[in-house]
């Protein structure tokens, strides 16, 4: 291993040495470069670099950007990524992981739906636990919109431990443990049927927020909409997540209930606002549609006022009150009711111009920055005038009896961007970054404050965009939305692919981009466009990828990975054994290169089968699949792992059950017949 690791730094040095010096070479070639197309171009690459390589690029047309541009995401054999992201996989239910600068898709990470690949939902037990306990009675669900996956922090930076995902369609959480990659838990939101604000983590992940967006019956009761403002409610939802167990606890969470406006994302407060969260919000106007009978349909009428609002919340009071039990239940959960949230000043409200989207408090946690999508700015809000307009009591209330305090008494700034302002992320320059929509385009602005010594920009100013293809949402710099975000990178992901990839039809893969925010000023270079054609990935968060420590193999041959602890029913080599009690029968198998024991398995039908594998390698790679055609089970035994799946054999027949991983020479003789006699 030792030599291997260093073969590698000095093969690394090598390519750097070599990659700085075409670099140089490019950067002269394009100052010189006075911009007269054509042959003046092909000379630049020509001198850009030499011999094969000039001849290549000019054979395809390269530029020098395009020749930096590959330089800087080229990854050859062998070379691991620098950082990794981990994207939510939209529709697919699931979750992404995409190395960086390549774009290399590393894996999928199943959640939500069923993935036969990791044996995600075929029939493995603990995957079937997870899977279900994400139903809403019994309605079975077997897919998700994943929308904002949220790395585990301490302190507030990514700690590379867990990761959480929402669910928008049902309101579901996912926990997913970054030591084998694997989704542990599945918790339903007990008061509402759909969310958004989620999921987002506190500075040191003891909670996991889950805010909601479309205004309901909180408990998804029934009442009409003529009764909106009385029965119809909003709620923010805050998960207690105990890192021991690397589960949510539910009996210790609980939620807030709040107007029903709907609360649109929410960013945890770190560093002086720690102890707060941020939640935006839109549809003030209280708008139920209705374009069928000649009322306005949502998109006009959620739109009327120039004003909602950020919603303002008191994390470590809301606490005291939920722990206090000054709470009321919705189907058995903890909720603090508004009145008690007003009275308790737990709750306050800033105005927000025109249709905001999206709130992201900056890296020292001074600043909330929010996007009006119908307004050209950004507006910055201080947390320390916050607090002051607070302390001065000096506000009105909505309907509610909300207190909404003053913009100009809590505003820092306001920064003119551009199109359809959306999200914001920030880097280690004192920039942050915005994506607009409309533009569609990515905008560099700088922050003011203790970040304006942070670089040569005028504070509070737009330095820089680069526009982007196409119609981006999210963006996600390295570590941006952490205390100490890296810069370096930015991934665009952009909504609509249009022209940029070949035409696959009329259902189009997403687009992600990659841009260097390296240099400071206005230095964007666009980098590499990767498709993404799985679902529509909304948001995603980036990590230095040594923060990441997961296992090669589970750590004893025993291994049960949905409680990460040796399982009782693991079976090694010699113990292997088929146990019969009336109707019940228990198999106890082992899995190594290239046979499972047993081979054969012989019941009768209307039997009870119960069925553990036991990968018994402890070989990096070393996975076995199991499947049996007909009863749909399928799975996937890493090495040192335990799988258990149960079954009624109600067919009977000769059934052939083999490995589904090309695993050595000798895979297709890994195989067996389980025999169903007829009753
Ligand atoms: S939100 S594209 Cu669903 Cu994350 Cu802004
Ligand atoms: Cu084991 Cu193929």
């Amino acid at each position: 291993m030792e030599e291997i690791g260093k073969t590698r730094n000095w093969t690394k040095i090598a390519i750097a040495v070599l990659l700085l010096a075409a670099l140089a070479m490019v950067f002269l070639i394009s100052c010189s470069d006075q911009g007269e197309e054509g042959s003046n171009e092909s000379a630049a690459v020509q001198s850009a670099v030499s011999g094969d390589a000039a001849a290549i690029a000019q054979e395809r047309g390269l530029t020098p950007d395009d020749i930096t541009a590959a330089l800087k995401t080229y990854t050859p054999t062998g070379v691991h990524d620098e950082y990794i992201m981990f994207a939510s996989g939209g529709h697919s239910g699931q979750v992404f992981v995409i190395g960086m600068p390549s774009m290399r898709i590393l894996k999928e990470i199943a959640v939500f739906t069923p993935e036969p690949w990791q044996g995600w939902g075929f029939g493995e037990l603990g995957t079937m636990e997870v899977l279900e306990s994400g139903n809403i009675g019994e309605h079975e669900l077997t897919w998700g919109d994943t929308h904002h996956p949220a790395l585990s922090e301490t302190e507030g930076d990514y700690d590379g431990e867990w990761l959480f995902i929402n669910d928008k369609a049902n309101a579901r959480l996912a926990v997913i443990d970054l030591r084998d990659f694997e989704t542990k838990q599945i918790v339903k939101n007990p008061i509402a049927l759909n969310d958004h604000g989620g999921s987002m983590v506190t500075p040191d992940s003891e909670w996991i927020i889950e805010g909601g967006q479309y205004a309901a019956p909180l408990g998804w009761g029934y009442s009409s909409l003529d009764n909106y403002a009385d029965d119809y409610r909003g709620m923010v939802t805050l998960w207690k997540f105990d890192r021991e167990a690397g589960r949510i606890v539910p009996e210790d969470s609980f939620a807030m209930e709040l107007p029903p406006y709907w609360q649109d994302l929410c960013d945890a407060g770190k560093k002086v606002s720690e102890g707060w969260i941020f939640c935006n919000s839109f549809n003030t106007e209280m708008a139920t549609g209705g374009v069928e009978s000649g009322e306005p349909p949502f998109e006009a009428g959620a739109s009327q006022r120039d004003m909602d609002y950020m919603h303002i919340i008191n994390l470590d009071k809301a606490i005291e009150v939920a722990q206090g039990g000054n709470t009321i239940e919705v189907n058995g959960f903890p909720v603090i009711p508004l009145d008690t949230a007003i009275e308790e000043e737990l709750l306050y409200f800033a105005p927000e111009p025109k249709s905001p989207h999206g709130v992201d408090v900056a890296p020292g946690g001074e600043y909330m920055v929010v996007s009006g999508k119908l307004d050209p700015h950004v507006t910055v809000y201080s947390f320390e005038k916050i607090q002051a307009a607070i302390a001065a009591g000096n506000w009105e209330t909505d309907e509610f009896g909300v207190p909404i305090l003053n913009l100009d008494d809590v505003m820092e700034a306001q920064v003119e961007l551009g199109l359809g302002p959306l999200h914001s992320q920030f880097d280690n320059q004192g920039y942050a970054y915005t994506s607009l929509f409309l533009e569609p385009s990515v905008a560099r602005w700088s922050l003011g404050g203790d970040y304006a010594e942070l670089n040569d920009d005028p504070e509070w100013s737009l330095v820089s965009k680069i526009p982007v293809h196409y119609n981006v949402g999210h963006i996600a710099t390295a570590e941006g939305d952490t205390v100490s975000p890296d810069g370096r990178y930015l991934v665009s992901l952009n909504k609509w692919a249009i022209d940029r990839f070949q035409n696959v039809g009329p259902l189009l893969p997403q687009n992600f981009q990659l841009i260097d925010i390296a240099q400071p000023g206005d230095n964007l270079q666009l980098l590499y466009d990767m498709p993404f054609p799985s679902g529509e990935p909304h948001y995603a968060q980036i990590i230095k990828a040594d923060k990441l420590d997961p296992w090669e193999v589970y750590p004893e041959v025993v291994w049960n990975s949905h409680t990460q602890s040796p399982d009782p029913n693991a079976t090694l080599i010699g113990e292997e054994r088929i146990e019969r009690d009336g109707d019940n029968v228990e198999v106890f198998m082992t899995a190594i290169r290239s046979h499972f024991t047993p081979e054969h398995v012989e019941i009768k039908q209307g039997d009870h089968v119960l069925w553990h594998v036991t990968n018994v390698e402890q070989t990096y790679d070393a996975t076995h699949g199991f499947t049996i055609p007909l009863y749909n089970i399928n799975l996937s035994i890493e090495p040192g792992e335990t799988a258990s799946f149960e079954f009624d054999a109600t067919e009977a027949g000769v059934f052939s059950y083999y490995c589904t991983e090309f695993c050595s020479a000798l895979h297709l003789e890994m195989t067996g017949y389980l025999l169903v006699e007829p009753e």
